[in-house]
């Protein structure tokens, strides 16, 4: 539970029993209090007389005394930066409302009532892009979580299901909206109109509008049940050519949805439009999913393989939400990890199934150890389904995401694929059309899969990453696994409960480097031994294979056992995680100062063992060898330290990078000729080449400057795509040469005025090792196509600086003050965006007390600012806290 620093519940709080509440903290929502609301509103019709700089808005509500909830005298519509111009119940104009702070109260007498409201509002002036806002000429609308109060007065919660009209005029030549285009037509005065209806009912957060002049890339696609649906994926007229990716992704989530899911789409028309200024990856609207312009646009020269699968991936998470989250929604906020914990596993079964599955497996556990594990470790702590929270905005973490997509994978890895589709038909059968809650998921899963998951709830209620010891224990022919788990206190939870832990593990006999069968062991107890008979020899433990549980594994293994299943492990994670574990543990003793000078070699020797053989093993393809080639990050090496020190890691991280290039480097440069012959095209081969090239580019940065530099320099002059390029490019970034100034004044001539491009320049330079790193970021801040009003921009800049800890944690403190500096001119501007940036400073306590102090100070110069908005001022005094 993350408890926030305002009152918390009097009974609970003696010292608080006879305290005023403050009347200016923000209100916190407690997921306790929930209680449905007084009114349905079955209809609604919008009627948009659309502009960029005043759109004004008429909504009609039909609402109906909600017979399962307390009666009330009055309706209350959500708003947010809106005024009421005029409103009627059942056509009578009426003066009969009044404000509640930013909500309108209507008193209704009857059973039944037509209500309807008027507002304007300035698009242009819409700088949080929540709501509907203008993005270079075109409309466009953001809803999720509360942007919709933003247009209308409206219950604005999920549980309030509606069937929409929307009719719009607008001098744009594309007006689109949710569901199906019922008419068009242009005005009198020659302005063009659009009528769309959508037949779903679906909560307010779905709602979505767009006017632009777009044009589209359409395809068709049949359905399992032989029902032909329209696609279209509208943008602006000179990046038709760069659709093709994210159309093709599109026709094969829908493909794989029904195959894998048996879920079919259920409209005639699936529309998705591009939009450039985006707070975040994407969103789901039904039928018209609006996009950062990020996912959707490709091609060989100005995307990266890397980003040819964010399209796939997330084009197949928006379009899996129509059913995991429109067909089937949330009842409330707390209920979010319903919808995309299920989705983003969905989202990564479907991209395991489209490359390779061993691949995207590591990938995801590398982002959930990067981003997940910190959050669960900081002040920001919490479950998947949150208790409580003062702006929902702050609640889309990679908790609710990705811890929460591998709770649902645990489920599955419980009782198997087929069970886990039984219980996950159940589940959409029994909740079509309804707004669900995790519970509700559960007890699908209990019911159709014929799980039992009463101890399992908790993974929903406890926050933290569990702890697990192993020990093994071996005695005549029988070795026993001693395990104990803990689940470290966060704020609000100082004691928690063991949890039922699914640990896939298979026990190799040293010899023949088999093993006779993985078995999966569950533990529910604080302490547990399982033995195993059969092992006249010691058997070396493979353990979390296929990270079959998001947890912190921590045991005595000697090194030449790391070495023995990094070399010999089939499970392809296991021995990613082998390779990891051999690293993390010399890395971590030569941090913490307790390798002598022989220790220290011995360590460095067994790695560049077990590295060597991943360079020369002829079994391995290039995709996997590259990912058994990337060190753990410095993140994820300060977060298995309690109190670590950022300029140690980095220092202990680049030595042995270093030290690997060195002694390696034949291997390393044999395997780089290889890869280079290899011509272009996105098949596994040729995008293996690709990764290993800028991998052994990354090591000879370390090792051998002058050479890394001149490959690269060659590299970026006869790359044929972005890959490369970008490679090539990251790599001259970090030295300090004449290459390097040539390659930067290229790249950004070679592609002004392409947005996502001119993002790399700006990213690649910011997450760059060049020890002038900061005084660069300082000057791209100023840059004239920098701007704080797109956040992929300030994302490219000042994002990419803050997670590289080479810059945010500069000795002097500089990093720290430049992102708060940042915060303080963003919040006003963007605070969804600005409030993201907090949870970097908010890793005080876990740094060395120098830095630590400095972070803490730059926290306390923002918490000093009144005007804070809601979603900074939580994340700040959360932080502190
Ligand atoms: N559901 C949206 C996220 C909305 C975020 C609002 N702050 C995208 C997604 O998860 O698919
Ligand atoms: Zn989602």
């Amino acid at each position: 539970m993350d408890i926030p620093p305002s009152p918390a519940a009097p009974e609970n709080n003696p010292d608080m029993a006879d305290a005023a509440p403050d009347p200016k903290a923000p209100a916190v929502i407690r997921r306790e209090d929930y209680a449905p609301f007084a009114w349905l509103v079955p209809e609604v019709q919008l009627d948009f007389d659309l502009g960029l700089d005043a759109t004004r808005v008429v909504a009609k509500l039909t609402v109906v005394r909600n017979a399962k909830a307390d009666p009330s005298p009055t309706i209350r519509l959500n708003g947010d930066d809106i005024v009421p111009l005029g409103v009627s119940v059942d056509g009578e104009p009426t003066l009969d409302w009044s404000m509640d702070g930013s909500d309108l109260l209507i008193p209704l007498s009857a059973e039944a009532h037509e209500i309807t409201i008027a507002t304007q509002i300035d698009p242009s002036a819409n700088t949080q892009l929540m709501g509907l806002y203008a993005s270079e000429g075109m409309l466009c609308t953001q809803c999720e979580a509360e942007g919709f109060r933003r247009i209308t007065f409206f219950p604005d919660r999920p549980d309030v299901l509606s069937v929409y009209t929307v009719r719009m005029r607008g001098d744009f030549p594309v007006l689109l909206s949710n569901g199906n285009l019922v008419a068009q037509g242009t005005c009198e005065d020659g302005v063009p109109w659009a009528e769309w209806h959508d037949p779903w009912p679906k909560p307010s957060y779905l709602f979505a509008l767009v006017a632009g002049d777009l044009v589209a890339n359409s395809d068709r696609f049949t359905t399992m049940s032989g029902r032909e649906v329209a696609l279209n994926i509208y943008v602006r007229a000179g990046d038709l050519e760069r659709t093709g990716h994210a159309m093709e992704s599109l026709k094969a989530s829908m493909r794989w949805d029904e195959e894998v899911f048996g879920r079919e789409y259920d409209l005639d028309l699936f529309n998705i439009v591009a939009v450039s200024d985006f707070n975040m990856g994407a969103m789901e609207n039904k039928g018209l999913n609006v996009f950062n312009t990020k996912y959707v646009l490709a091609d060989s020269d100005t995307a990266t393989d890397a980003d040819y699968d964010g399209i796939e991936g997330v084009i197949a998470h928006e379009y899996f939400h129509n059913w995991s989250g429109n067909r089937v929604t949330c009842r409330d906020w707390f209920q979010l990890s319903l919808k995309e914990g299920i989705t983003v596993l969905r989202d990564q079964l479907f991209s395991q199934d489209m490359g390779s599955a061993a691949v995207k497996r590591i990938a995801d556990v590398r982002v959930l150890r990067g981003a997940q594990f910190p959050e669960d470790s900081g002040p920001l702590a919490h479950p998947i389904r949150p208790d409580s929270y003062q702006e929902i905005s702050n609640f889309y973490t990679a908790t609710v995401y990705n811890k929460g997509a591998e709770v649902i994978r645990m489920m599955r890895t419980m009782c198997g694929e087929e069970r886990f589709r039984a219980g996950c038909d159940l589940y959409f059968e029994r909740h079509d059309g309804e707004a669900a809650t995790c519970e509700d998921f559960v007890r699908a899963m209990e019911d159709g899969a014929g799980l039992d998951l009463s101890q399992f709830r908790l993974w929903y209620s406890q926050a933290g990453t569990p702890k697990l010891s192993l020990r093994l224990e071996h005695e005549g022919d029988a070795a026993t696994l001693h395990v104990t788990q803990e689940v470290p206190p966060t704020p609000g939870q100082p004691v928690k409960q063991p949890m039922p832990i699914p640990l896939q593990i298979a026990l190799f006999d040293r010899n023949s480097a088999n093993h006779n069968g993985e078995k999966l062991l569950t533990i529910t107890e604080s302490q547990a031994s399982f033995s195993f008979s059969g092992y006249p020899k010691e058997p070396v433990v493979s353990v979390n294979r296929g990270f079959s549980a998001p947890v912190i594994i921590e045991r005595d293994v000697a090194q030449e056992e790391l070495v023995f299943l990094a070399a010999h492990d089939d499970d392809p994670f296991a021995r990613y995680e082998a390779l990891q574990d051999l690293v993390v543990g010399h890395l971590k003793a030569a941090v913490n100062g307790t390798l002598d000078e022989a220790a220290h070699a011995e360590g460095e020797a067994a790695i560049a063992k077990a590295i060597g053989a991943v360079l020369t093993d002829d079994a391995l393809d290039d995709l996997m060898r590259g990912e058994l080639l990337v060190l753990p990050s410095e993140t994820y090496l300060a977060e298995t330290i309690p109190v670590a020190d950022p300029g140690a890691i980095h220092a202990a991280r680049e030595g042995l990078k270093a030290h690997l290039g060195r002694v390696l480097a034949a291997d390393f440069h044999a395997l780089y000729d290889r890869a280079e012959k290899v011509p272009f095209s996105l098949s596994a081969e040729a995008r293996g080449a690709r990764k290993i090239k800028s991998l052994v580019l990354s090591y000879a940065a370390a090792s051998d400057p002058a050479k890394a530099a001149e490959l690269a320099a060659q590299q970026y002059a006869k790359a044929d795509n972005m890959t490369d390029r970008q490679g090539a490019l990251m790599v001259l970034c970090g030295l300090e040469n004449d290459a390097r100034e040539a390659a930067l004044k290229d790249f950004y001539a070679r592609f002004t005025g392409n947005a996502l491009v001119i993002d790399k320049w700006f990213a690649l330079q910011a997450s760059s090792l060049h020890p002038r790193v900061l005084d660069h970021v300082e000057a791209l801040a100023k840059h004239p196509d920098f701007t704080m009003k797109n956040p992929n921009r300030v994302r490219s800049l000042h994002m990419a600086m803050a997670y590289n800890p080479h810059a945010f944690h500069d000795a002097s403190g500089r990093g720290y003050r430049m992102i708060a500096d940042l915060i303080l001119a963003l919040d006003p501007v963007n605070p969804q965006t600005a409030s993201r940036f907090v949870g970097q400073l908010g890793r005080w306590r876990r740094i060395e007390p120098v830095r630590s102090a400095m972070m803490r100070e730059q926290l306390e110069r923002i918490a000093a600012v009144a005007s804070l908005s809601r979603d900074t001022r939580e994340q700040v005094d959360k932080s502190l806290g």
